[in-house]
């Protein structure tokens, strides 16, 4: 896989370099590629030169904030997604960002993250993508906003790149992990088996390999009602 971003921050992402995502590219199974946005606003859209490199301007209709050029977005666009290519936009406005999105991500040739600071990319810019036929998602991380796209994209970067098949040494870490099933992940220990007064819960030191995948499977469905009622199916919530 190829990641792109495109970015006000390039150095943010230096970051990529040494986090998980750093495994994935020794073994070559993604490269990544970070472009300032800037470089394609050295001209203005009657071609005259704009020494302030200026990317937004003030929302038609009027408001608070300031909105991302449409001119500038496309030149830097048309020239990093290839073929095939997925347009990725971070923005709280977008559909969820999920486990089940991260996996189907993880099988796309090319991702590109345009990154949007102050109140977002001029909206025609994700439509001319998707009518030139092109896959594009806006994507939202939570229901909380952040200053940029920019701390989002990283956040999916990472969950995209570690389901790439070979990344992870051990397969079965991402199958029991939280939200793979549907349900939060059980809770994990490790020695001593008593710690400050904690003890660990018995039948994990029983031995009896059935009787702690009954509790594990018990401790997922208590923490998810307790936690995350919404992940449950409507018939299995409020269930006393
Ligand atoms: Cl994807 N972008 C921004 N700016 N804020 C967010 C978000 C994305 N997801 C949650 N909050």
């Amino acid at each position: 896989m190829r990641v792109d971003v495109v970015t006000i921050f390039p150095e943010f992402f230096q970051v990529l370099d040494v986090s998980l995502l750093g495994k994935a590219r020794q073994a070559e199974l993604v490269e990544t590629h970070v472009h300032q946005l800037r470089d394609w606003a050295a001209f203005k859209a009657d071609g005259t030169p704009d020494a302030h490199r200026t990317v937004d301007d003030a929302p038609f209709g009027g408001g608070a904030g300031m909105v991302m050029k449409p001119d500038v977005w496309g030149k830097a666009l048309d020239e990093v997604l290839q073929p095939g290519g997925v347009l990725v936009i971070p923005s709280p406005a977008g559909v969820p960002f999920t486990q089940a999105l991260a996996a189907d991500l993880s099988t796309e040739p090319q991702l590109v993250f345009a990154c949007g600071r102050y109140e977002g990319i001029d909206a025609r810019v994700a439509e001319h993508y998707a009518s030139v036929g092109y896959r594009v998602l806006e994507v939202s991380l939570g229901d909380y906003v952040l200053n940029g796209g920019e701390v989002a994209a990283f956040a999916m970067i990472e969950a995209v790149t570690r389901l790439i098949p070979g990344f992870m040494g051990n397969a079965e870490s991402i199958v029991e992990e939280s939200h793979s099933d549907g349900l939060l992940e059980y809770p994990s220990y490790t020695r001593p088996a008593s710690w400050r007064g904690h003890d660990v819960p018995p039948v994990l030191l029983s031995g009896h390999h059935g009787k702690v995948a009954q509790w594990r499977r018990e401790q997922q469905l208590a923490r998810t009602r307790e936690r995350r009622p919404d992940l449950l199916a409507a018939d299995e919530q409020d269930t006393p």
